[in-house]
């Protein structure tokens, strides 16, 4: 855990599968579970959820991480092996009660990428806003060779990030894509070296935490509703959703700002 975070108390503390740490507006989850590779476990999913529903409220974005060498090694193969049918659709429907948990909570998430980010560890990443991936990452989908299909919500989200036809290729021929190929095909927003990556999202957490809340919620709970939306209906939200956005006080305060010199311009400096 970086040394500015101070341990959380209460309810995140009681979750062993997590390490939890706050510093003013950010919080650090980390899956703690590097002995197994970070694989998912029911356990870990459960504790996943209720770290995220129990965000403190002056917490404004999240850094998701995962010890030791690999990000996450997906699901955890040991707990698959003597699941029924209609147990294995309420462990998918688990994954994804805790990854929309994630995905449309109340503050944005940057996961940092490292080693392995395969199966379920995908899907994790792929629940997150931002991904900042080290140059040890790599990425795969070992579902097909493991007699298996996505089932944390992959299905959904990676193509959205990558596209179908390279997520098909992936998961038929068990392809790789290392952090550049990564990177470049959407799987990761940035591209850092090893041992860099929780440094640049804490330094990304900061920034985007400064940010209006209201905008902040209209980039993750409008944005990817309006791309499933009919381009007519898509432009609707967009108004309904930028009109309540620039109503706001906060917004008010920062137009001003900038009208009366006080902020800063938008500058590459
Ligand atoms: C695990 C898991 C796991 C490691 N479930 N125990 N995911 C996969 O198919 C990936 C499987 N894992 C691997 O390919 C490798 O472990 C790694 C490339 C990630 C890392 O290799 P390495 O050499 O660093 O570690 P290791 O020796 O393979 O593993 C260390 C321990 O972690 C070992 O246990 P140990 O008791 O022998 O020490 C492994 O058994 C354990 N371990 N990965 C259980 N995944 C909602 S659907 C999602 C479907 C999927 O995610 S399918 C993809 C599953």
């Amino acid at each position: 855990m970086n040394p500015h975070f101070e341990p959380a108390s209460g309810l995140l503390s009681q979750l062993p599968l997590l390490q939890i740490g706050l510093a003013g507006a950010v919080a650090h989850v980390r899956l703690n579970r590097a002995a197994k590779r970070n694989a998912i476990s029911d356990e870990l999913i459960v504790q996943l959820q209720t770290a995220f529903v129990n965000l403190p409220t002056d917490i404004r974005a999240v850094v998701l991480s995962g010890d030791g060498d690999h990000f996450c090694a997906g699901l955890d193969l040991s707990e698959l092996v003597e699941r029924d049918v209609a147990e294995g659709v309420l462990h998918s429907r688990m994954w994804h009660a805790a990854f929309e948990a994630i995905q449309f909570g109340r503050v944005p998430v940057i996961a940092v990428l490292q080693g392995a980010v395969v199966g379920g560890g995908l899907e994790l990443a792929s629940a997150c806003h931002i991904r900042v991936a080290e140059a040890s990452a790599y990425f795969g989908l070992p579902e097909g060779q493991r007699g298996l299909f996505v089932g944390g919500g992959g299905s959904a989200r990676i193509p959205r990030l990558m596209g179908v036809a390279r997520m098909t290729d992936m998961m038929l021929t068990g392809r790789l894509y290392s952090a550049e190929e990564g990177e470049r095909a959407g799987l990761a927003q940035y591209l850092v070296a090893d041992g860099a990556g929780l440094a640049k999202a804490i330094e990304l957490a900061n920034r985007l935490a400064g940010n209006a809340p209201l905008s902040n919620f209209a980039v993750m709970h409008a944005l990817p509703r309006i791309s499933d939306q009919s381009q007519s209906e898509g432009l609707f939200t967009e108004s309904l959703m930028s009109a309540v956005a620039e109503s706001t006080t906060d917004a008010k305060d920062r137009m001003r700002a900038f009208l009366e010199k006080r902020t800063g311009k938008v500058t590459r400096g």
